[in-house]
């Protein structure tokens, strides 16, 4: 995950900050950083597709941070990772082989009993999906919280977002564990953030700047700085052996043009460079700098900075490495959390709770069911599988349905395995509850009431007050996004697109 040995070659640029620095401002998150850290706590339930509310606390502590940006009077704005570049595939490969052999080493520790190490592994081996950021989405659009989900990576649009002014909805900086977002040229990075709003910031005009620091970074331009960051190792690319960070920073501050450094490199490792080094450094490195992103004015995908001359000669396909081009109503529909940005398919398609749903079930009065003293689980049970969530109701005028696709992932022995550890595991449910309500005082969403609750969800069907198609059980929203999803425009670019389109299947 980013440039390797990046933030601890920083640290003499590292100040400790808070958040409230950022008042009146409008700051970027990489949502996916906090999908993350908020699936640590619930990673055994994700990863086995358990019944109950419990999976669902990654939203919590997304909402959490929310409201403690929102309570120091900063706008948030949610930026979500998209569909892959092709140059990731190869690190998405390898996530994806970690994480599965981190879930058979968990279901092992499971069966020998030793939750503690079960637990470990299921945090490594969890999977953060599209229909978990598209569940979060749902509450974001609900609480009328900024956000947008990238065409490709969530970096190259947070860095677009730092490069705009704030009414043209720019933000000051980025809240993420990436230290990629430095090598895509976001001015400000805040590392770290805690629950109380204490982090660690990087500005990079002021790397640029400072005199008297080492590492010096005087002599550097925002190019330099990137190559440096791919001479290191990143997700695109390995570095050379023997070449990390403190190397790749001494030949570029040595040599100050990245063709010379290449040079040098191949003349001192030889054989030891791989024949394909130097294009896909080229390749790499305008990633960085051109990768398309989404422009929410034109409703179209451009390019992070307008590709320059050594790019110009190549054809509009071979800039697919950049991410391939999406029709602005693909885009448009990415960006808006419609569209799943790996299948291209609507995540409001009509749903299939395991073949037995007649009908989406919807809650006509929301206040009543937040104030029902009745638990959720009990109505639940009530629906065959499937289930509803109503967020928080500023307005009482929608409510988020989420419906059971699939049945939980886990065989009868293994249900029979956990039920044992569950049961003498002192991480009872009433002790998640009690921690679950042991969020600040300041905290605005508390306030609202909001509840969260689920089971299995997979689809997500957001409904306008009580709107029906006439002679259908469907929400008229619903029925109309079905007619859109099998329409040309959709469908025209499909093919070359889903190529592309790996991470949804690790
Ligand atoms: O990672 C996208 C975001 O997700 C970025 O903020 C890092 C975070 N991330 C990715 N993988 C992990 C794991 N395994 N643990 C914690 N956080 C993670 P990107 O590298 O841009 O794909
Ligand atoms: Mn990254």
């Amino acid at each position: 995950m980013g440039i390797k040995d990046l933030l601890k070659f920083m640290k003499p640029y590292v100040e400790p900050i808070h958040i409230n620095k950022y008042a009146n401002k409008r700051v970027g998150v990489d949502a996916y950083s906090w999908l993350h850290k908020g699936a640590y706590s619930c990673s055994m339930e994700l990863c086995m597709n358990m019944d109950g509310d419990k999976k669902f606390q990654y939203i919590n502590y997304c909402m959490h941070r929310i409201n403690l940006l929102r309570h120091h009077n900063i706008t948030p704005v949610l930026v979500f990772d998209g569909g892959n570049i092709p140059c990731k595939s190869l690190t998405e490969q390898q996530r994806h082989s970690k994480r599965k052999s981190s879930r058979e080493l968990a279901m092992a520790k499971l069966k020998e009993g030793d939750i503690n190490a079960a637990t470990e592994m299921f945090q490594r081996a969890v999977s953060i999906t599209p229909s978990m950021a598209h569940q979060l989405i749902q509450i974001l659009k609900s609480e009328n919280i900024e956000f947008v989900v990238a065409p490709y990576e969530a970096d190259a649009q947070l860095a677009y977002l730092s490069s705009l002014d704030a009414d043209k909805g720019g933000i000051a900086a980025v809240i993420s564990e990436d230290s990629d977002l430095l090598a895509y040229g976001c001015s400000s990075v805040i590392f770290k953030m805690d629950k109380y709003g204490n982090g660690e910031e990087i500005i990079i005009d002021k790397v640029f700047s400072s005199t008297g620091r080492l590492p010096s970074f005087v002599h550097f331009t925002e190019e330099l700085f990137t190559g440096m960051c791919v001479l290191a190792g990143c997700d695109f690319l390995s570095s050379v052996p023997g070449i990390g960070i403190g190397k790749a920073h001494a030949l570029v501050s040595k040599y100050r043009n990245l063709d010379r450094v290449l040079s040098v490199l191949k003349y001192d490792k030889g054989d030891q460079m791989p024949k394909d080094y130097f294009v896909s450094f080229k390749e790499a490195l305008a990633v960085f700098q051109h990768a398309r992103i989404y422009d929410a004015e034109s409703k179209k995908l451009k390019h992070l900075t307008p590709v320059r001359e050594t790019l110009l000669h190549y054809s509009a396909e071979e800039l697919d490495f950049l991410g391939p081009e999406l029709s602005s109503s693909q885009a448009s529909a990415i960006a808006e959390g419609e569209l799943d940005p790996c299948t291209m398919k609507w995540f409001n398609a009509v749903p299939s709770c395991n073949n037995q749903l007649k009908k989406p079930i919807t809650v006509n009065n929301p206040s009543k069911w937040l104030s029902s003293t009745e638990p959720p689980s009990q109505i639940l049970k009530q629906e065959e599988g499937c289930f509803t969530i109503v967020s928080s109701h500023k307005t009482g005028t929608k409510k988020i349905t989420l419906m059971e696709k699939s049945k939980p992932m886990f065989n009868l022995e293994q249900l029979s395995d956990l039920k044992q550890l569950t049961t003498s595991s002192k991480v009872s449910s009433k002790v998640e509850r009690k921690r679950s309500s042991m969020v600040p005082n300041n905290n605005p969403f508390k306030k609202q009431k909001t509840t969260v609750t689920n089971e299995c969800a997979i689809d997500v069907i957001q409904v306008d007050d009580s709107e029906t198609a006439p002679g259908s059980q469907m929400p008229k929203s619903v029925v109309e996004k079905k007619s859109v999803t099998s329409g040309k425009k959709v469908e025209s670019n499909k093919n070359t697109i889903l190529n592309f389109f790996s991470r949804c299947s690790s």
